[in-house]
């Protein structure tokens, strides 16, 4: 299996398909096609169905798609831990998801990830506030708040994450969002800010970050760290 992703450190869709296929312990291998090169859009065109990545190659099949790639993913292998186990658990597993994969398009553009980056906060004032304020973004960030509360509270009891002690695919969606909080310095709840640092602590989630700095300090830290 073979999965091609974009630059780790701003790449939220290819993070999540490489999320699913880890979560999914199959082998798999990756490459990296940087979407901002002058040839990207031809490459691009020339591989993926959609244009888009992440794209996961598969003997004969081409799957784009972050949730038709999980999905796929978790077919081959129904007992990992893509989906909890429990079949009512992974209906709202799916449908938190889902939520995600449709909604949330003001605070991705107004703020971008980029896993190298800190906001800078000036004379202890977030410098963030004009971006918060975009029409939405607080609206969004209020419902991802509640989203994890209300997972976190149904399902979450035995550990960390939404699901409990498992890091499901649910949790991978999540986590470009949780990376934006922490990059941007954005006020949440105690609550959220417990489930931000679990997720961005899980051991995928530090290898993927780790790939990213390596990135980074070939492409050029400071210009990576400037982005968008
Ligand atoms: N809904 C798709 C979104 C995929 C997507 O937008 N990927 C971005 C990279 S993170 C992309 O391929 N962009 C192509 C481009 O910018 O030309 C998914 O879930 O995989």
């Amino acid at each position: 299996m073979h999965l091609i992703i974009g630059g780790k450190w701003s790449s939220t869709w290819t993070m999540r398909g490489w999320l699913a296929c880890k979560l999914s312990g199959l082998d798999f291998t990756t490459e990296t096609l940087f979407l901002s090169r002058p040839d990207s859009k031809a490459k691009l065109a020339a591989i993926s169905p959609t244009g888009r990545i992440p794209l996961l190659i598969h003997d004969d099949m081409r799957i784009t798609d972050t949730l038709a790639i999980a999905e796929y993913l978790w077919e081959l292998a129904p007992d990992s831990a893509i989906w909890p186990a429990d079949r009512r658990a992974r209906a709202a597993a799916r449908m938190v998801a889902a939520e995600m994969h449709g909604h949330f398009s003001e605070v991705r553009a107004a703020l971008p990830m980029n896993l190298i980056k800190r906001w800078p906060i000036k004379d202890g004032v977030p410098s963030n506030v004009k971006l918060l304020d975009r029409p939405g973004v607080r609206d969004n960030i209020a419902r991802v708040e509640t989203i994890w509360r209300e997972t976190r509270r149904a399902w979450g009891s035995s550990g960390p994450y939404l699901f409990g002690s498992h890091f499901t695919f649910a949790d991978a969606m999540y986590a470009p969002m949780a990376s934006r909080l922490r990059t941007y310095s954005v006020d949440i709840a105690a609550d959220s800010q417990v489930y931000v640092n679990a997720c961005l602590d899980h051991p995928l989630i530090l290898e993927w970050i780790a790939g990213a700095e390596d990135q980074a300090r070939e492409i050029g830290w400071e210009a990576v760290a400037a982005w968008p």
